[in-house]
C-alpha cells in the first residue's frame, strides 16, 4: 500500500468504533432449540466482564447495548448496579434496548396492539427506557418492534400506523435534548403476514412523525434478499436520517451470523457511501454502529472479536477509496473506472496498517490470537460451568 493509502487509514481508524450487544455474550438460540455454552454470560456483570474483554483487545468497542428486560430487571432501579459495573469494568452502557416483544400483554403487538390499555403498557416501559438511558447518560433509545400479523385481514394497518404514531409521539416528547429515539424496521419475522414497521421507508415517515431527534435504524439483517442496502443508506444519509446500524450478515433470513461471514463486499460498501458522503458533502453524519448478533454455535466472545477485527478492516478498507478519481470517473460516465476504484480498494490489504495502529494504541497485533492465550474463555468457563448447565429457558 502507498503512504497516501496508509495516512487515510489511521484517521479512519481513529474515528471507528463499535458498540457491542450485551445479549452477544448469553446463551442464545433457535426457535428449535439452545446449545449451552458453559461460559456463556448470565448475569449482567459477565456481560459487562466480557464486553471489557472485547474492548480491551480491540480498543474500539467502550459501549455495550443494554436490553432492559434482560439487563435491568428491576427497571429504573437497575441502573445504580450498571453504574458500578459500568466504572468496574472500564466499558460504558451504550443504547437501551426497550423490550416490546416478549411479555404475554404483547401477544397482538404492543405500540400496535388493538387494546388502548397494552398500548399504554407498552409506553410506559419506553419511558422507563428514556429514564434508565437519562441515568446511564446513554444517548440513544433503540426501538424494534415485533409487531404485526400472521394472517390477511386479521389487523387493522392503518389504525395500527395512527397507533404508533401517536405512541412514537409520545416517546419523542420524554426524550432529553441530547437524546435520539432510533426506529428499526424488518420485513418479517415473528409476523409473518404483515410486519407494522416493514421497511425504511415506513421507518423513516414514523420516525419524522414522532420529531427531529427520532432517525432510522438499519439492520443489515432485515431486508429482503438481494436488497441495495447501501441505496437505501445513501438516501437516509442525504435526509439526514441515518441513525445507525445493527451490523451483523446473513444467508437466507435474519440470520445474526458474524459480520462479512458470508457477504464481507456489501459491508464495504455500506462503508463507501458513508464515505464517500462525509468527502463529499465535509459533514461528519452522526451514526452509532452497533453489532447485533447471536452466536449459538462459535464461542461467543471470539465472535465478537472476529466481527470487530472485520468491521474495522471493512471500515479501513472503504477509506482508501479515492474520492476524488472515484467522482471524476462517475462524472465522466467511465464505468470501468469507476468500479475497478472500489475494487482495488476491497482488495487491498490494510492489515498491516491496522496493526501499526493497534501497536502505537498499545493494543494487541491480533486481538484474536492475544484472547486466545489470555486464558479467560478457560477461567470463565470454570466459574460459570455449573449455573449455565442449569440455564435453557428465557432467550438471552
Ligand atoms: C430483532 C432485532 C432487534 C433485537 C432483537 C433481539 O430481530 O434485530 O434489534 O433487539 O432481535
Ligand atoms: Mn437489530
Ligand atoms: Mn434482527
Amino acid at each position: 500500500m502507498d503512504s497516501s493509502k496508509a495516512e487515510r487509514v489511521f484517521p479512519a481508524l481513529e474515528q471507528f468504533r463499535i458498540e457491542i450487544p450485551s445479549w452477544g455474550f448469553a446463551n442464545t438460540g433457535t426457535r428449535f432449540g439452545k446449545f449451552l455454552q458453559p461460559g456463556a454470560a448470565t448475569t449482567i456483570s459477565e456481560k459487562f466482564s466480557d464486553a471489557a474483554q472485547v474492548h480491551q483487545l480491540t480498543g474500539v468497542c467502550p459501549t455495550v447495548a443494554l436490553h432492559v428486560h434482560w439487563d435491568c430487571p428491576d427497571g429504573i432501579n437497575s441502573t445504580n448496579e450498571i453504574k458500578s459495573l459500568s466504572s468496574q469494568y472500564r466499558v460504558q452502557p451504550g443504547s437501551i434496548n426497550p423490550n416490546l416483544f416478549q411479555d404475554q400483554c404483547y401477544k397482538y403487538g404492543s405500540f400496535g396492539n388493538p387494546d388502548k390499555s397494552i398500548r399504554d403498557i407498552a409506553l410506559q416501559h419506553t419511558k422507563d427506557s428514556i429514564e434508565i438511558a437519562r441515568r446511564l447518560q446513554s444517548r440513544d433509545i433503540s426501538m424494534w418492534f415485533a409487531d404485526g400479523s400472521n394472517y390477511p385481514g386479521t389487523a387493522n394497518i392503518r389504525h395500527r400506523k395512527r397507533w404508533f404514531e401517536e405512541n412514537l409521539k409520545a416517546c419523542h416528547a420524554d426524550l432529553s435534548p441530547g437524546q435520539r429515539l432510533l426506529v428499526e424496521y424488518k420485513p418479517f419475522e415473528p409476523a409473518f403476514y404483515h410486519t407494522d414497521i416493514a421497511d425504511w421507508g415506513m421507518a423513516l415517515l414514523l420516525s419524522r412523525t414522532a420529531g427531529p431527534q427520532a432517525k432510522v435504524l438499519v439492520d443489515t439483517g432485515h431486508h429482503y434478499l438481494s436488497q441495495n442496502i447501501e441505496q437505501i443508506v445513501t438516501w437516509l444519509l442525504s435526509e439526514d436520517m441515518l441513525g445507525g446500524f445493527h451490523f451483523n450478515d446473513r444467508r437466507y433470513a435474519d440470520d445474526d451470523l458474524t459480520l462479512g461471514s458470508i457477504d464481507p463486499y456489501q459491508v464495504f460498501r455500506i462503508f463507501h457511501e458513508i464515505l464517500y458522503f462525509e468527502w463529499e458533502t465535509g459533514k461528519r453524519p452522526d451514526i452509532a454502529y452497533m453489532i447485533d448478533q447471536s452466536h449459538n454455535l462459535k464461542g461467543k466472545i471470539e465472535a465478537m472479536i472476529q466481527t470487530v477485527v472485520m468491521a474495522q478492516m471493512l471500515f479501513a478498507k472503504a477509506a482508501i477509496v479515492d474520492h476524488p478519481t472515484l467522482a471524476a470517473a462517475q462524472k465522466d460516465c467511465d464505468l470501468v473506472r469507476a468500479e475497478s476504484l472500489l475494487q482495488d480498494a476491497f482488495a487491498t490489504d490494510v492489515r498491516p496498517v491496522i496493526q501499526t495502529w493497534r501497536d502505537s494504541n498499545g493494543l494487541p497485533q491480533d486481538p484474536l490470537v492475544a484472547f486466545r492465550e489470555s486464558g479467560y474463555l478457560e477461567s470463565i468457563t470454570k466459574e460459570r460451568a455449573a449455573r449455565n448447565s442449569q440455564n435453557v429457558s428465557s432467550y438471552a
